[in-house]
């Protein structure tokens, strides 16, 4: 037993993230210290090991099973040293914020239920139900632009789903790209579609068995049997299911592109795909990859894991935030503390709530938790009794290789705080549809601040204010510092960063006299205006010539030029 251990305890996966380099390092050294880490990384004792890099700032190492332990630890201690280096960390798994699966249409009656069916959560709130979006009610005012990209970091999606399609087959799906690498040479057993990065991020499935798992100890270590998930699939439906096609659901923005990114494969992914599958949806190059022509305004990450938010998370998330495109995550299903990066600074990060209004049960929750959106819960939970509250979406009925499109429902829920962050994910589109100059910031500032508040159920405890590690918290009355802002109201949101409104709000709040509150608002054709019944005014936009006009017993005044009105009251420049 002379040999060095093989390695057990140290991992054989690390991410090696750089310091940001000034203009003059980067001229002449970004190749230079890619040099020389690849040299730090062959150590005598090491010879499987492998460094990859990923970007500008980004390495990822990796090592066979069977390398000691001692020698990786050395390897990793000696990257740590080199003076470009701002962390080397553990490549973690990342797992897709799961559920258990379930679909009809936006207003099915096929369940005899007194309880509301479809896709209750878009709708208007009424009797129990207090967390539905108001979905519905934004509709009448804006329906999403195709001006916009939202993208889909999960396990992929099935482009053959007749509620969604690709772009070039009548729906609004672009082509995306497929992150998810190998187990390591030729071996692609998280994958499963044969091959490493690609260009196709169609889904394959990601089911496990115990065959499978007997057959890949070590590809598929701490992983467990279940039947493919489609994930993908169901978070792209919240989003962008095809609308007013006379087929299945209702997505929540009819217009915006959906860019499927896959990361998650068997098992999840790990945190260098993921991070590498973000910065490409953003619109940053990626080594070795052909650059996204459709960057991402926002992008939607209904996955996980426990743990801090890593160095190479967070700066991925800043440089992403930085050009511009806002990053929504769902909290985990833990009930416990929020996962990454959920956690990392500057993140959208929604929480789940029941119809109620109150946090559901399995919820993650804390202090970074944004907002909440509706996340599914059932009410029922006898054998073969309907799931009342499910979030129906798009699916595939495949178990293993996919088997042909469906839908989730009642009989076949779908629940989950990866079904609430979509939700967040689709308004923000719908936000950046109607003002593409909101920045990451304003839209998660506007996406708060319209939210409406947390109900109260007396027969519950608030949620606690602090979580100590371990606990599991169940069903409580949502505060703001664990469940964020409140919860979100679509129409709300939309109101809130429309610079329209935003103006008629201004100019009503700067001459109250001559504008007193309590006007309608109308659209006809090009004109959209307030009419003041007291008065028997109207103060106008035209959107054909940029004027804002005053029509009043006494005739016509024109006010002058739209974007003059726009610079006075700072409505650009929201919230
Ligand atoms: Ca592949
Ligand atoms: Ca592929
Ligand atoms: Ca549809």
């Amino acid at each position: 037993m002379a040999q060095a251990a093989a390695n057990d305890t140290v991992p054989t996966r690390w991410v090696v993230t750089l310091k940001q380099a000034s203009k003059a390092q980067a001229a002449d050294a970004s190749s230079a210290v890619a040099e020389r880490l690849a040299r730090t990384a062959q150590r005598p004792g090491l010879p499987s090991a492998r460094l990859r890099q990923t970007s500008e700032r980004h390495f990822v190492l990796t090592a066979a099973d069977s390398a000691p332990s001692g020698s990786l630890q050395d390897t990793v201690t000696a990257l740590r040293q080199d003076p470009m280096v701002l962390a080397v960390e553990p490549d973690l798994r990342r797992k897709r914020h799961n559920v258990v699966p379930n679909d009809p249409l936006y207003a099915n009656t096929t369940f005899a239920s007194t309880q509301p069916v479809g896709q209750w959560h878009l709708k208007g709130n009424a009797g129990d139900v207090k967390s539905a979006i108001n979905a519905e009610a934004a509709w009448s005012y804006t329906q999403g632009s195709a001006s916009v990209v939202i993208a889909v970091l999960d396990t992929g999606v099935r482009f053959d789903h007749p509620d969604l399609r690709r772009l070039t087959a009548g729906g609004r799906l672009l082509d995306g790209y497929d992150f998810v690498s190998e187990d390591g040479p030729n071996q692609f057993i998280a994958a499963n579609d044969g091959s490493g990065w690609d260009s196709d991020p169609s889904d394959p499935g990601d089911w496990i068995d115990a065959a499978l798992i007997a057959a890949n100890a070590s590809a598929l270590s701490d992983c467990s049997e279940e039947d493919s998930s489609w994930h993908g699939t169901r978070t792209a439906g919240i989003i962008g299911a095809l609308s007013q096609n006379g087929t299945g659901i209702s997505g929540i923005d009819w217009n915006a592109l959906i860019l499927p990114v896959r990361v998650l494969g068997r098992c999840g992914g790990f945190t260098s795909d993921i991070v590498s599958g973000m910065r490409w949806a953003a619109g940053l190059h990626v080594i070795g990859v052909p650059d996204n022509f459709h960057p991402a305004k926002v992008i939607n990450m209904s996955l996980g894991g426990s743990g801090a938010c890593s160095v190479m998370e967070q700066v991925a998330v800043d440089e992403i935030i930085a050009r511009g495109t806002v990053i929504v995550a769902s909290a985990g299903n833990s009930g416990q503390g929020v996962e990454s990066p959920g956690n990392c600074r500057g993140v959208i990060t929604v929480g789940g709530v029941r119809h109620t209004g109150t946090k559901v049960g399995y919820s993650s929750l804390g202090p970074e938790v944004t907002v909440t959106a509706p996340a599914g819960n059932c009410v029922n939970v006898g054998a073969n009794q309907a799931c009342l509250y499910s979030i129906d979406t798009t699916t595939d009925s495949g178990t293993k290789a996919p088997a042909g499109a469906s839908y989730t429902d009642q009989m076949n829920s779908n629940v989950g705080t990866s079904f609430s962050a979509p939700m967040v994910a689709a308004v923000a589109g719908l936000m950046l549809g109607i003002n593409p100059t909101l920045t990451p910031a304003q839209t998660k500032a506007a996406i708060q601040s319209s939210s409406r508040p947390f109900p109260v159920d007396p027969t519950l405890a608030a949620c606690p204010g602090s979580i100590a590690s371990g606990d599991n918290v169940g069903q409580c009355n949502c505060t703001t510092t664990q469940c964020g802002a409140g919860m979100l109201d679509a129409l709300a949101a939309v109101k809130a960063v429309n610079p329209t409104d935003c103006l008629f709000n201004w100019a009503e709040r700067s001459v109250p006299d001559l504008l007193p509150t309590g006007p309608t608002t109308a659209v006809t054709g090009p004109y959209q205006f307030r009419f003041y019944p007291t008065q028997g005014s109207y103060l106008g936009i035209s959107a054909d010539q940029g004027r804002v006009l005053y029509v009043s017993a006494s005739g016509l005044s024109d006010l002058g030029a739209r974007e003059g009105w726009y610079t006075q009251s700072g409505c650009y420049r929201l919230p």
